[in-house]
C-alpha cells in the first residue's frame, strides 16, 4: 500500500492517522508541497486534482481523505471508526464533514496562492484568512462537543472514531496558526487524550518529517523527482520515500494545512 504524502498535510495526516489506528503497513512518498510538487505534470498525471493525499492499493488510486479513511475502515474493520447506531454515524460523519469540508478547504495552499494572485493579499493578510476560517470553525465545534451527551474522552465516546481523525490535525493546524486554544476546554481535553494514543503521536507532522531537512543535501545526489528512501518508522512499518525536485517558488508556507 503506497500513501502519497507531505508530513504537514492535513489532509494527509489524517490517513497516517487512519493507518496507524488500523495498525496497517504502508510505503510512504513524500511530494514536497513547499515546492508545489503536486503540480507538476508527474503527479498531476496520477492525480489530477492535483491534491495530496492519494492512497494506492491496487488500481484505481484513491483520493480523497474521506473516502481513504471509510476505504481502510470498512476494509479492516477491527476497530470500527464509526459507531454502530445509525445516529451515531451521523453525528461523528457531521463533526468530521464540519473540520474537513467547512474548515480546512478554506486554509490550503491553492486558497493562499489565489489571495496572493488575485488579489495581491500579503502574508500577514493570508494568514490572519486562516486564522479566521480555522478559530469560527473551532467554536462552533466546541460547542458542539461541550453540550453533547455523547462526547466523551474523544469527540464520540471513549474510543477514537473518524471525527478524532478529522480533528487533529485541524487542532495541530490551528496551533501552527498560533490560535489560543485556552477558550476551547472541550478540544482541547481530546486532542490531549488523542495524543496520548501513539496511532495519533506517530502520524504527527514532526514524527513525519521527511522532506524539508534532507531536501537540499538530496538534490545534489538525485535526480529530479527519483524517489529516495529515507527511513523505515511508524507504528506498523512504513518506509518513507521521497520526491525530489529543485523548484523556484515565490513564498514558502510553513504553516501545517
Ligand atoms: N478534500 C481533500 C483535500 C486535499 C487537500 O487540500 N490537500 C492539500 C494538502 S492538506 C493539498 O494538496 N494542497 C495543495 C494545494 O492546495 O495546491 C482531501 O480531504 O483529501
Amino acid at each position: 500500500m503506497i500513501l502519497h504524502d507531505y508530513h504537514r498535510s492535513s489532509a494527509a495526516f489524517r490517513v497516517r492517522i487512519a493507518l496507524n489506528l488500523k495498525n496497517v503497513a504502508y510505503t510512504a512518498l513524500a511530494w514536497d508541497l513547499d515546492q508545489h510538487a503536486q503540480r507538476t505534470a508527474s503527479y498531476l498525471e496520477f492525480n489530477p486534482q492535483g491534491l495530496i493525499p492519494a492512497l494506492e492499493d491496487g488500481a484505481p488510486p484513491l483520493f480523497q481523505s474521506g473516502a481513504i479513511i471509510e476505504y481502510l475502515d470498512e476494509k479492516y474493520n477491527a476497530a470500527s471508526l464509526l459507531p454502530d447506531d445509525a445516529l451515531g454515524r451521523a453525528r461523528v460523519r457531521g463533526i468530521f464533514q464540519q473540520l474537513i469540508c467547512d474548515i480546512h478547504p478554506l486554509t490550503t495552499r491553492r486558497v493562499a496562492k489565489y489571495l496572493d494572485e488575485q488579489f495581491a493579499a500579503t502574508a500577514h493578510e493570508v494568514i490572519q484568512w486562516r486564522r479566521a476560517w480555522v478559530l469560527e470553525g473551532l467554536q462552533v465545534l466546541e460547542k458542539l462537543l461541550a453540550v453533547s451527551p455523547h462526547t466523551g474522552r474523544f469527540c464520540h465516546g471513549d474510543t477514537p472514531t473518524l471525527a478524532d481523525v478529522g480533528l487533529v490535525p485541524q487542532v495541530v493546524s490551528a496551533q501552527t496558526l498560533q490560535i489560543d486554544l485556552k477558550a476551547m476546554p472541550t478540544i482541547s481535553r481530546i486532542h490531549a487524550n488523542c495524543m496520548q494514543v501513539a496511532a495519533f503521536r506517530h502520524a504527527h507532522p514532526d514524527n513525519c518529517s521527511s522532506s524539508p531537512h534532507l531536501a537540499p543535501q538530496a538534490e545534489s545526489t538525485q535526480q529530479p523527482w527519483e524517489p529516495q528512501l529515507l527511513h523505515s518508522h511508524g507504528l506498523s512499518q512504513v518506509t518513507r520515500l521521497i520526491h525530489i525536485r529543485p523548484l523556484q517558488h515565490r513564498h514558502v508556507i510553513r504553516q501545517q494545512l
